[in-house]
């Protein structure tokens, strides 16, 4: 049977319905403005095969383009619905009010509107995050309080990736879904009902890291890296590599083949100072919930991702993310050496 989206959220909430029908409206908002930015990604990366246009490529300038088209699609599918009382989106210095000539609602939206943007320029997959909490604060007008709860808080959680296909994942507290685009009716169905990571397989999951950030780890981190990649015990495990450098994708292809995706912290930035990449808002915890939800597990190295308590809007965070037995592998990992490194001067 085709179950599309909409379909399918109708059928979950039967089974809750103490959830609300504005819930449904939500994600099908969000269904909408993801349909109209998937649009906008392909007729970017096929640039290059109308050379007539006079561009050979897609270039940084059209990348920046489409990450400002995806952030006003949603915001113009949602500020309006009068479901949200406050929004806020990557790089935002503060939060986002709803405009006073719209009605407000219960649910506040966190979001990355085009994350891995940078990667349209060679044509490799990018992805919008979703992260839905509830109101906290008292009044028609959200504020940052509603927007810095810790993951465990979140509703709902989900992620579009713009691929060969586009695809939509999303949980609400009970399973991981994940539905396909039909190019040719413009209607998500459901493809990967009730998403779990595979088991770990001996030689076949995935490791995902930026190596290019070695010589910027601090000594554990580079432990850690140097004994997945060059394993010499006879039961160890050995891993496949891949990165692209677009977290979406890279946390797509984790889930369905299983493995761990490693973005530390690093003194990149500032050789004295320790500094994280990924927003804990809108990166993390959105992915953390449905890691979870998929029988993984998200850390910062040392804490449950879901259960960190955000302090500011653009928060960093270090980020283990995947299969749980490998999330759990480095926490033990970097626990363990811990111990024999901290003696060590900083490398
Ligand atoms: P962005 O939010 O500016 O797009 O950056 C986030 C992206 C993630 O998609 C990806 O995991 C990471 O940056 C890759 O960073 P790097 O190129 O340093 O490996
Ligand atoms: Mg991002």
């Amino acid at each position: 049977m085709l179950v599309t989206l909409s379909r399918h959220i109708i059928d979950q909430q039967r089974k809750f319905p103490q959830t609300s029908g504005k819930f449904i409206e939500l994600l099908l908002q969000i269904a909408m403005a993801a349909k109209m930015v998937a649009y906008e990604v392909r007729k970017a990366s096929i640039l290059d095969v109308l050379g007539a246009l006079g561009k050979a490529t897609p270039t940084l300038e059209d990348s920046q383009k489409l990450d400002t088209f995806a952030r006003q699609t949603f915001v113009k599918a949602l500020e309006p619905s009068g479901l949200l009382c406050v929004m806020w989106y990557e790089e935002a210095e503060n939060v986002i009010h709803i405009s006073p000539q719209f009605p407000t609602g219960p649910y506040v939206l966190n979001f990355d509107p085009l994350d891995g943007a940078s990667n349209i320029d060679v044509n490799v997959s990018v992805g919008s995050i979703f992260s839905i909490h509830r109101q906290l604060s008292k009044g028609e007008k959200g504020n940052d309080k509603d927007c810095l709860q810790p993951g465990r808080k979140q509703v709902c959680a989900g992620y579009i990736i713009y691929s060969t296909s586009t695809m939509l994942v999303y949980t609400a507290g009970s399973g991981v879904y994940g539905f396909t685009l039909h190019p040719g009716i413009g209607e998500f169905i459901l493809t990967h009902p009730e998403m779990k990571f595979p088991q770990v397989k001996k030689n076949r999951n995935i490791f995902s890291v930026n190596v290019g950030n070695y010589p910027y780890w601090e000594a554990l981190t580079k432990r850690y890296v140097d004994a997945v990649m060059h394993p010499t015990a006879k039961n160890q495990k050995i891993y496949k590599y891949r990165y692209t450098g677009s977290l979406v994708a890279d946390f797509h292809r984790n889930l369905l083949q299983g493995g761990l995706f490693l973005y530390p912290a690093d003194y990149k930035k500032d050789p004295k100072k320790l500094d994280a990449k990924l927003h804990l808002l809108v990166e993390a915890s959105p992915l953390a919930l449905i890691a979870e939800q998929a029988g993984g597990k998200a850390s910062t190295g040392s804490e449950n991702i879901l259960d960190v308590q955000p302090v500011s809007l653009n928060q960093r965070t270090p980020l283990v993310i995947g299969s749980k037995e490998d999330v759990e592998h480095y926490e033990n990992f970097i626990r363990e050496n811990a111990r024999t490194l901290f003696s060590f001067p900083k490398e």
